[in-house]
């Protein structure tokens, strides 16, 4: 496609997008068949290809730079929800973003009278740090529209129809992905599916969520041509289910380019476990201050993430009190580990001298 992504340096003032996050733009590790999210993008491929032979469309080349419609509009998420805010997403102006979810592509696909597809791409988000979360990352969206003459005959209402689909798919996909896995069903709320669920793997000690899913808003189908019908929608978090399928155990590492990790994984191999080529120690800073309003822990770990890029592994709060006088204080503890060497103590106390002085400029709080 050639995407040329210089309208993202756009001067605008409502532009968010820091040079981090502009410089992942055009990467596409989901189109690299050596790289483990290329190589889990076409494992899930392989299923829907042996399952539902030559019926999925397949996108991985879309734009990520998408209009607020499209993003937000189109998928019926209302006008103040906080996925809107600058908080939330990047944008590139105020019509403007980086797309937050793959589902930004449902209704112009839909339109362009696509009943069954797949799209993977990247997406952005500004969002908290830790070995899960990362502001880049990557999704698929899969979508399968039924007429009237699937479920006549199922004896089933049209909804009931789709929700069973679509479990019945999900779990023959996670079948094929994982074998045996412990996994359970969450009852979820997305603006765009009714009934909607999310899909959670027990991994490292804990549950994690990997995907959202849940039978169409009418309201989606009927204004993008498709009345009488219904359909499932999904939406896989990549990065999360190739952290389970090949034992990653920090979501950093899909990032790197050190040969250790890299030289692991080839075209096909789905599931080889990767061997950690370091237990490197974390070192952990606390810092406390003053919060004003306007703090936001997205904007804290924008900052700190500027500053130390990847070297940062996890940003948790530990201590929040509130004083007589109403001021409140929050303590949070910083978690600096490289993947890739040991890091020196005087690195590390030059990023967090960096880290106080720009949390103390950029967010106007009050160091203690
Ligand atoms: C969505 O983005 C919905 N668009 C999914 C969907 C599609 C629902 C179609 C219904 C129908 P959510 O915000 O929960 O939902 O994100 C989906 C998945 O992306 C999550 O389950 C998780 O696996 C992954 N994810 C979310 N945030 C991050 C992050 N910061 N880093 C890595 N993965 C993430
Ligand atoms: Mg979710």
């Amino acid at each position: 496609m050639g995407t040329n992504f210089s309208d993202v340096v756009r001067d605008d003032p409502t532009n968010n997008v820091p040079d981090t996050i502009f410089s992942k733009l055009g990467l596409q590790l989901h189109r690299r068949n050596n790289h483990p999210l290329g190589i889990l993008k076409n494992g899930i491929y392989e299923y829907f290809d042996t399952n539902f032979p030559n019926m999925f469309h397949k996108f991985d080349d879309l734009c990520p730079v998408v209009s607020v419609k499209q993003n937000f509009d189109d998928v019926l998420v209302p006008a103040d929800h906080v996925s809107r805010s600058y908080n939330d997403t990047y944008y590139v102006d105020s019509q403007t973003v980086l797309r937050c979810h793959t589902s930004a592509h449902q209704a112009e696909l839909l339109r362009r009278g696509h009943t069954h597809f797949l799209v993977t791409g990247d997406v952005y988000r500004r969002d908290s740090i830790d070995s899960t979360h990362y502001p880049v990352f990557h999704q698929m969206e899969g979508v399968r529209v039924f007429t009237p003459d699937n479920w006549e005959a199922s004896g089933l209402d049209p909804t009931s129809y789709a929700a069973e689909d679509l479990k019945k798919s999900l779990e023959g996909l996670a079948r094929h992905l994982f074998g045996a896995v412990e996994m359970r069903w969450i009852d979820a709320y997305f603006p765009f599916t009714n009934p909607s669920y999310e899909l959670e793997i027990y991994f490292q000690g804990k549950w994690m969520e990997v995907l959202g899913c849940g039978v169409m808003e009418q309201e989606i189908l009927k204004s993008n041509g498709r009345s009488n019908s219904v359909a499932w929608a999904l939406g896989l978090g990549l990065e999360r289910l190739a952290m389970v399928l090949f034992d990653i155990p920090d979501i950093r590492l899909f990032w790197s380019t050190d040969e250790r990790f890299t030289s692991q994984f080839s075209e096909g191999q789905m599931g080889v476990k990767f061997k950690p080529f370091s237990k490197y120690p974390p070192c952990y800073k606390d810092m406390s201050f003053w919060i004003n309003d306007s703090f936001t822990e997205n904007n804290l770990c924008e900052v700190i993430r500027g500053i130390a890029g990847d070297l940062v592994e996890e940003v948790s709060l530990i201590d929040n009190f509130t004083n007589k006088k109403g001021m409140t204080s929050h303590c949070y503890r910083i978690a600096y580990r490289s993947m890739e060497r040991s890091l020196t103590d005087e690195e590390i106390n030059d990023l967090q001298w960096q880290v106080r002085e720009q949390v103390q400029n950029k967010l106007n709080v009050v160091l203690r």
